[in-house]
């Protein structure tokens, strides 16, 4: 049997954006996607916006009663910002307030414990219209709402993050045109990263002058990079792309600085960030408590061999080209290839270059389309997504007999959601979620994960 200790968190993720619903009532505003999706609809698998989600707003109750049976011991979402502080005046929202008092309040009820993210993606609009992470005083706007958070909800919440796979919004908004506002500008890109760094670790040292007693961390994306080849020069663009990739938020994050590497890259290219002093004392100083750490899938790379002209526009496969593994598994849904090990790779570098920080996965699945096909007397039998868990769970349990030091296993997600531009293309959920009826049903694996984590464990 692969067993986990007694208090190993088990759970699932979501974001408000993907599971509130309601997205425009109630005294929300517009956050960047409601905003994208009213001017470009057609970047939206099948055209689904937004507003409406799996409409945790109306049915957490019922929602908090089937995370029961499907075994959670634990959950996290993110608040969004845009409906706790809906305008530029900083004044809060009171339906807001209400709204997640009482759906925490029915979580903690059940004996959940609730890890809370402060941001996943969801700029509010009016902040995006004063230059988003790309302007200081949105770090400000921040600290303050964190603040809020931390003043209504604390009561209920056990862990805090500051940010969900932060490089997320810095590559797809201000590179590579997957998020709003679809900028290709890698000077912005730059400041956004460190804004975005800063945010996280002023928003630390605010909430511990404010008292929080609570651990605090931040979600990263780690993916490890992989060389094509032993070749040194694809050795050499597999450290290039961990910086990138892993260690622009990782070191600065859990060890208070940046590597001087990827600070003399940024110099050479002239894209160095404003700054000043205080903002690197303030950095050093404000590291995490903990570590969420989503993985799905591997990076792999190869050298660059191609020279840029001289005014090329700066991207970070300058040093490093992706790497199509031939023969590699995949799960053709989402493209995305299925590498279980590299969970034991993640866990190991923490453990050996990250003082061996508590962590927990805080995502991890995968998202399968047209699921009715696996039906079978009503119920979806998708035994392709326990395969994909134990698998993980092997390497992760690997690495903790090993000394890592992992507190959870968190998927993506408790019921199908809503995702950024693939919609409802792909669906995550242990609970499968009827768009056109709104109903909700247990699949095979939601049975199964109630097993594992009952079990603290499963047979392999
Ligand atoms: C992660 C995000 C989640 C979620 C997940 C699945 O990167 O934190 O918000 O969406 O990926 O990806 P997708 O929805 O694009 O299939």
């Amino acid at each position: 049997m692969i067993k986990f200790p007694q208090d190993f968190f088990f759970g699932s993720a979501t974001s408000a954006t993907q599971s509130e619903g309601a997205g425009d009532i109630f005294g929300k505003s517009p956050s960047i996607w409601d905003y994208w999706y009213e001017i470009e609809p057609f970047k939206f698998h099948n055209r689904i916006g937004p507003k409406y989600t799996s409409n945790f707003y109306f049915d957490f109750k019922e929602n908090v009663d089937l995370m029961e049976k499907t075994g959670h011991n634990s959950f996290r979402t993110s608040i969004s910002w845009s409906r706790l502080i809906p305008k530029i005046d900083g004044r809060v929202n009171e339906e807001a307030v209400k709204f997640y008092k009482d759906y925490f309040k029915a979580i903690k009820d059940k004996g959940i414990t609730l890890f809370v993210n402060f941001f996943h993606f969801d700029m509010p609009m009016y902040l995006q219209e004063i230059g988003g992470w790309a302007n200081r005083e949105v770090v400000d706007r921040y600290v303050d709402y964190c603040l809020n958070c931390f003043k209504y909800f604390d009561e209920y919440i056990d862990y805090y993050f500051t940010f969900n796979e932060p490089i997320v919004h810095v590559e797809c908004g201000y590179l590579s045109q997957y998020h709003y506002p679809m900028e290709v500008d890698p000077k912005k890109a730059v400041q956004v990263a460190f804004n975005t760094q800063l945010a996280s670790s002023l928003a630390i040292k605010a909430l511990k002058k404010a008292g929080l007693k609570k651990k605090i961390g931040i979600i990263l994306n780690l993916t490890p990079a992989y060389p094509r080849s032993n070749n040194e020069n694809d050795i050499r663009a597999a450290e290039y792309a961990n910086l990138f990739a892993q260690k622009s938020f990782l070191d600065p994050s859990v060890l208070g600085s940046y590597p001087e590497k990827l600070v003399d890259i940024i110099k050479k290219e002239n894209l160095m960030p404003e700054f000043n002093q205080k903002d690197l004392d303030d950095i050093r100083e404000n590291t995490v408590d903990f570590l969420g750490v989503n993985y799905y899938q591997p990076l792999r790379v190869k050298e660059n061999p191609y020279i840029y002209k001289d005014d090329a526009i700066f991207t970070p496969n300058k040093f490093y080209l992706n790497y199509d593994m031939p023969g590699k598994k995949i799960n053709p849904y989402r493209g995305w290839e299925i590498y279980p090990k590299a969970l034991y790779d993640i866990a190991i570098n923490l453990r050996d270059n990250y003082n061996n920080i508590e962590w927990l996965v805080s995502e991890n699945g995968m998202g399968v389309e047209a699921e009715d096909r696996f039906k079978k007397d009503g119920r979806i039998e998708d035994d392709y997504r326990i395969d994909f868990m134990k698998e993980h769970l092997f390497y992760l349990n690997k690495a903790m007999k090993e000394g890592a030091n992992c507190k959870g296993y968190q998927v993506w997600t408790f019921i199908d959601n809503w995702s950024w531009l693939n919609a409802y293309k792909n669906r995550y959920g242990l609970v499968e979620y009827d768009l056109e009826t709104g109903n909700r049903k247990i699949k095979k694996s939601g049975y199964w994960f109630k097993e594992l984590s009952d079990n603290k464990g499963f047979v392999e």
